[in-house]
């Protein structure tokens, strides 16, 4: 094990419960209606765009192209409206330990986050530095739950996809870990039983038991 390849939303930072009270507030201005919490899951990981068309399909609400960007920035303006208080404090917890323990060890750490806010984002928490690749999704052919910026991650710190493991709180997130043929790791639910091993929080994450799951 050579790599780790970080998510950012929901296992960095507690942002994944930002990014739907945005699209709440979003569809309840526009269309007066409520998003059902089982939606959450099938945005959680996939892109902006991904999300919103989901969102829509689900509404069956069918809009132009100029009104579906227009929504995408408002929806974008509302979540980072929700970091503007957001500070180190805000990493998950265990995950500044994980962090340190990598690269005392001399792991290479990367991060394969869907979000185009990935850098704002880091650079609150004070993390900007820590990472040899951040991935930019927007170079990325397809998004999660296709491999590529999985597959992109281990190009850039220069590994094979055999020598990393990716950490990751969405079910389209384990799916693009696991087709890239990279050890997957889940932090949340059993809707998370697809990954190799699936931790409840990023608590019970450390390198010890990420060493004991990429050997077995
Ligand atoms: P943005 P991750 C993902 O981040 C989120 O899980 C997902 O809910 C969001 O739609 C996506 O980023 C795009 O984010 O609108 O900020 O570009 O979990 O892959 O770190
Ligand atoms: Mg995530």
């Amino acid at each position: 094990m050579k790599g780790i390849l970080f998510d950012l939303d929901g296992v960095i930072a507690d942002t994944a419960v930002y990014h739907f009270s945005a699209w709440r507030q979003l569809i309840k201005k526009h269309f007066n209606c409520d998003l059902p919490d089982e939606l959450e899951v099938k945005t959680k990981g996939v892109s902006r765009e991904d999300s919103l068309t989901a969102i829509l399909s689900y509404l069956k609400i069918d809009i132009s192209e100029e009104e579906f960007e227009a929504l995408a920035i408002e929806k974008n303006q509302l979540y980072l409206q929700s970091l503007t208080t957001m500070t180190e404090t805000d990493i998950l917890p265990g995950i500044k330990s994980l962090i340190d323990d990598c690269k005392s060890k001399g792991l290479k750490l990367a991060l394969a986050s869907a979000s185009k806010n990935g850098p704002i984002i880091l650079d609150k928490l004070g993390l900007a530095h820590v990472f040899d690749a951040i991935v930019d999704p927007s170079e990325v052919r397809k998004g999660k739950p296709a491999p590529d910026i999985f597959l992109a991650a281990a190009r850039q710190l220069d590994l094979l996809p055999s020598e990393c493991v990716g950490l990751e709180d969405s079910v389209a997130g384990i799916t693009a870990i696991n087709t890239a043929g990279i050890v997957s790791i889940g932090v949340g639910g059993p809707e998370l039983n697809h990954a190799k091993a699936r931790f409840e929080t990023t608590k019970d994450v450390t390198l010890e038991k990420i060493e004991k799951v990429f050997k077995r």
